[in-house]
């Protein structure tokens, strides 16, 4: 069975558990407590030498880490990627953006209140909030007029994306003025065996 080392607060982990429910895998779940360091010691550092959950385990020792390659890697053949090759490399083009304009910012500020070290990154805090808006804009621009990312279809493009921006308000992020990422929010969370973060899904190893 695969096995998927896991962070329960975190969006990157999120989208894989999503993902293997959606496909309907079985995964065995090894959850990793990062606030521990668990993912900084030797035994972890054989499994992604980045010190980063998530990471999935095949039976023969295998493993693939960074979200968005694990989600392309299981999507691979599925309604969840799309089959022409340039809706293809758009799906990619959108997961490329959450990992260097969205995730960056909007993902390390929720986890700065989250772990209570907001106060520690005051010179910093404002910069990556508005980055994070930055973010924000760019999806509420290209969602007006379509129901998802890519080809108006769900995708690992929206499950990408939907991580972070889900759970944004929990860095204090305001999504009242954005009317069309909030459709879309609800669009992803009405598809087809959707669990949210907070559900416990895969068996416990
Ligand atoms: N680009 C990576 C980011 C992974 C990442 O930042 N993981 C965090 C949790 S969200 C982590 O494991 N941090 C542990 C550490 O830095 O020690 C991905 O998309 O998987």
């Amino acid at each position: 069975m695969l096995r998927l080392y896991d962070y329960f607060e975190s969006g990157n982990a999120y989208k894989v558990r999503l993902l293997l429910h959606q496909l309907d895998i079985p995964f065995e779940l090894v959850p990793v407590d990062i606030l521990e360091g668990e993912t900084r010691n030797a035994a972890f550092e054989e499994k992604n030498l980045n010190h980063r959950v998530p990471v999935l385990e095949w039976p023969d020792g295998r493993c693939l880490a960074e979200s968005n390659a694990i989600l392309l890697h299981l999507a691979e053949g599925t309604d969840f990627l799309p089959s022409d090759p340039f809706d293809r490399a758009l799906a990619t083009q959108w997961m490329f953006f959450e990992q260097y304009s969205h995730e960056p910012y909007i993902a390390v500020v929720r986890f700065w209140h989250f772990s209570g070290t907001v106060g520690e990154h005051e010179d910093e805090l404002e910069a990556k909030v508005a980055r994070g808006y930055e973010a924000l804009d760019v999806m509420e621009r290209h969602l007006e007029g379509r129901s998802f990312f890519v080809a108006d279809r769900y995708s690992v493009a929206d499950i990408a994306l939907y991580a972070y921006t889900h759970v944004a308000h929990e860095g204090k992020f305001d999504l009242d003025r954005y009317a069309n990422i909030r459709a879309w929010l609800e669009r992803v969370a009405s598809q087809p065996r959707y669990v949210g973060i907070e559900d416990e899904v895969g068996t416990k190893a």
